[in-house]
């Protein structure tokens, strides 16, 4: 059976759902990891009030049994603790909505767009699904799935390279960005950038702005063969560009060298082949980011993605009133200033989703047992290549 999962609620709701299936038996519930990722997601310098609000932490409804998977589907809840301030307005049962409709949309969220598909005058039907709320029940599923490709030496990290203005170009190896990222408020490596990014976020504050940036997310321990070369829209880096652009607020996603690939020569861009004992077959360059013909090729996937500034602004821009017609300005509502250190934290759970759903379409089985049967055997032959038969 195929891996996937898909989430449900609002924002405001009780919580965010996410059902997942295809999953086998036998993998071990890590909670911790869930846990710590979703704390991860909620933080970061620039996020606003409302994650003084929650705590968000998974209940597991359904595919465990005495803390192993079932192999059977899977259902997390991520509560929203702020439900018990809205459930008058969001109530699933009955109207009390009145006075709390948003009917000026907001340039760049799904207000206007949303509200034009459905014929709603109240954008605030639109908003409760499109919040980045989302975000926490992918997260708590991408735990999941890191937690299965852990047991394997697949890692997925990230770190944040640019808020607004500020960047941070420090090269360093993907291994050491877990440690340097962890302890920075903004989750870049170079610490000496900290102030003027928050001294940035700060600034589009006081200025009822907001701030957008760029994020890495790279897999380290990929092996090669994951993707296909066969179906056009499962090349592993179809499958990325679309995973990542499905993260609120991303506009572009790059793989490996990305847009500069236009600019250079083949023999600058393509990463030459080499062997030896030790490492197979192995490249001096990464230019590719590990993907090459849709299929991973041994080396470290490394995504980027750009993601806008956050739509609400406390200054707000010009609108329109979808009730009277007439020329607003947008609605102001509470809203974060910057969540790019977020964002980093929910491409790496789609990103380990994504990675898990190639990963059990080559070695997938019922059981975990026949999983690392299978990834055995695969590995094995790929040690004996010049060897073996
Ligand atoms: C978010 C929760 C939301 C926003 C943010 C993401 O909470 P609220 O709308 O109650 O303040 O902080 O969503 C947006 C920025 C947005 O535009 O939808 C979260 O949990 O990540």
């Amino acid at each position: 059976m195929e891996f996937s999962s898909f989430t449900a609620g609002e924002s405001h709701g009780k919580g965010i759902v996410s059902v997942v299936k295809g999953f086998p038996s036998g993998l071990e519930y890590d909670k911790d990891l869930i846990h710590e990722d979703l704390r991860r997601r909620q933080g970061g310098y620039g996020r606003g009030s409302r994650m003084d609000i929650e705590q968000d932490e998974v209940e597991i409804l359904s595919g465990f049994y005495n803390g192993k998977t079932l192999g059977t589907p899977i259902t997390l809840w991520v509560k929203n603790r702020d439900w018990k301030n809205w459930r008058q307005v969001v109530s699933p049962e009955k109207a009390g909505s009145e006075g709390r409709e948003l009917n000026l949309p907001r340039p760049g969220h799904a207000d206007l767009a949303g509200s034009l598909q459905r014929g709603y005058r109240d954008c605030r039907k639109v908003l409760e699904r499109s919040s980045a709320r989302e975000t926490a029940g992918r997260v708590a599923v991408g735990g999941l799935s890191k937690t299965l490709l852990g047991k394997f030496e697949i890692k997925i990290l990230s770190r944040v390279i640019r808020i607004g203005g500020v960047v941070d170009d420090s090269k360093v190896s993907i291994s050491s960005w877990s440690e340097l990222t962890e302890n920075s408020p903004v989750r870049v490596i170079d610490s000496g950038i900290e102030d003027e990014i928050i001294r940035e976020i700060d600034s589009a504050k006081e200025e009822g702005d907001s701030l957008g940036g760029v994020f890495e997310v790279a897999v380290t321990g990929m092996p090669p063969g994951l993707g296909s070369y066969r179906d056009p829209l499962d090349r592993l880096d179809s499958r990325i560009s679309s995973g990542f652009m499905s993260i609120p607020a991303v506009k572009s996603v790059e793989i490996g060298l990305g847009r500069e690939v236009g600019e250079k020569r083949g023999s600058e861009v393509h990463d030459e082949i080499y062997h030896d004992e030790d490492r197979g077959f192995y490249r001096k360059t990464n230019n590719a980011g590990g993907i090459e013909g849709g299929v991973s090729n041994g080396q470290a996937i490394v995504v980027t993605a750009a993601m806008k500034p956050i739509p609400t602004l406390t200054k707000p821009l010009n609108s329109v009133n979808l009730i009277t017609g007439t020329s607003e300005s947008a609605a102001k509502e509470r809203s974060d200033v910057c969540a790019v250190p977020a964002a980093s934290v929910v491409g790496e759970a789609v990103l380990a989703n994504l990675v898990l759903k190639a990963f059990l379409d080559k070695f997938g089985g019922d059981t975990m047992q026949e999983i690392n049967e299978r990834y055995k055997e695969y590995i094995g032959k790929l040690e004996s290549w010049f060897g073996g038969d």
